[in-house]
């Protein structure tokens, strides 16, 4: 039995003995020991390949913070790098593949790999990280949501214009539709095989779904998501599995991403909490938002930053059934760690 099973009642909309929180990328550069960690790994794609490690870093949050939640150490970059794509970091310029995804042959060649071949290392580490938790919080897994993972795949790497992928999406849209439905096919395969190796809920990353229009968000990344979901294992040993979806800039979408099938969705800084519950929050549970810049102000700050988010979810219902506080992006690698502390307590402690 969980010790502290707020994260996962949260999700179902059950009552919580506090609001749970946890934070995207919380085990990351802006933690010293993380670092310390990766230097001693030599890189971080040995980093994600050691179990050991992995779990290392996956538990270095835990120990400062009071979260309520503990994230698989990874990356969504995994997948496009099992299909074949060669994953490489060169130092301060982020992700590249060596083998951008662009030619008509090379899309048909595509395949969706066995994650329990080309990323054993992820379930390996899955498993090391579960056993290490010992039931004191639940374990999310995750990935990345086709269309992200096909910006990468398309772009080579990170883009600011995503130039490349936007061009085959208006001329060759049946290339881009094959992209991504293996890439679903892979994802769906790698989601199950986190769960039967104890993920205890799973997330979809969807970062780069916002820099569509509407037309083409339902039609190249909402409605592979929902494929996947349709396609999970929803239940293992007698626990729900729940899925978080989290469309960066989506809340435009509030509405159809709340109908995918999902059980919660994520949110960025730009929606209101509040109007957002009222919209959706009769449908699923809701992840958010906190703008993670208000971190480097004064811990009294963000304090208070924290309690509008928390009182803007308030005003849109008799409780606060159906939160998880988290931030709407991933934490910079510059917060200073101390600050992350006034945050919790903002949190665990509301209302005051
Ligand atoms: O040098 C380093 O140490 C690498 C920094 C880093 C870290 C800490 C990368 C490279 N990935 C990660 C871990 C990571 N990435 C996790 C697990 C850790 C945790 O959450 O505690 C997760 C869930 C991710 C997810 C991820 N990777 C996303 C989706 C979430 C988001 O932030 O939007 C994306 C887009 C990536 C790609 C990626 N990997 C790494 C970087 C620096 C990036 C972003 C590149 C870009 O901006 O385009």
């Amino acid at each position: 039995m969980l010790r502290n099973d707020n994260f996962l009642r949260a999700l179902s909309k059950q009552p919580v003995t506090r609001i749970p929180l946890w934070l995207m990328r919380q085990a990351g550069r802006y933690l010293p020991e993380y670092c310390e960690t990766r230097k001693r790994a030599g890189g971080f794609m040995t980093l994600c390949q050691s179990a050991d490690l992995a779990c290392e870093v996956t538990l270095q949050p835990l120990a400062r913070y009071d979260l309520d939640a503990a994230i698989l150490f990874s990356d969504i970059l995994t997948v496009p790098d099992a299909m074949g794509l060669g994953l490489y970091f060169e130092t301060g310029e982020g992700p590249r593949f060596q083998r951008p995804l662009r030619e008509e042959q090379a899309i048909n060649e595509l395949f969706a790999p066995d994650p329990y071949d080309s990323l054993a290392y992820v379930l390996d580490a899955t498993r090391v990280i579960r056993k290490a938790l010992d039931n004191s919080v639940p374990l999310i897994g995750f990935s990345g949501s086709p269309y992200t993972l096909a910006c990468y795949m398309v772009e080579g790497g990170s883009s600011k214009d995503f130039r490349h992928i936007k061009t085959m999406l208006y001329t060759r849209p049946d290339l881009l539709h094959r992209i991504l439905t293996v890439t679903s096919q892979a994802v769906t395969a790698y989601l199950n095989a986190q769960i039967e190796n104890g993920a205890q809920a799973v997330m979809l990353f969807d970062t780069w779904g916002g820099s569509l229009s509407n037309a083409a968000y339902q039609e190249f990344s909402l409605a592979y998501m929902r494929q996947i979901i349709a396609g999970l294992r929803r239940e293992r040993d007698g626990e729900k599995i729940p899925v978080i979806v989290f469309t960066k800039g989506g809340g435009l979408w509030l509405e159809s991403i709340a109908e995918s099938g999902c059980d919660a969705v994520g949110l960025d800084w730009t929606v209101s909490l509040g109007d957002a519950r009222r919209r959706v929050g009769g449908k699923v549970a809701l992840q958010g938002n906190l703008d993670p810049n208000v971190l480097f102000a004064p811990p009294q700050t963000i304090a208070l930053e924290a309690e509008k988010v928390l009182a803007s979810y308030q005003t849109a219902g008799d409780d606060m059934t159906g939160l998880v506080f988290n931030l709407g992006h991933g934490i910079s690698q510059f917060t200073p760690p101390e600050h992350v502390h006034a945050l919790i307590e903002a949190v665990h402690g509301y209302p005051r």
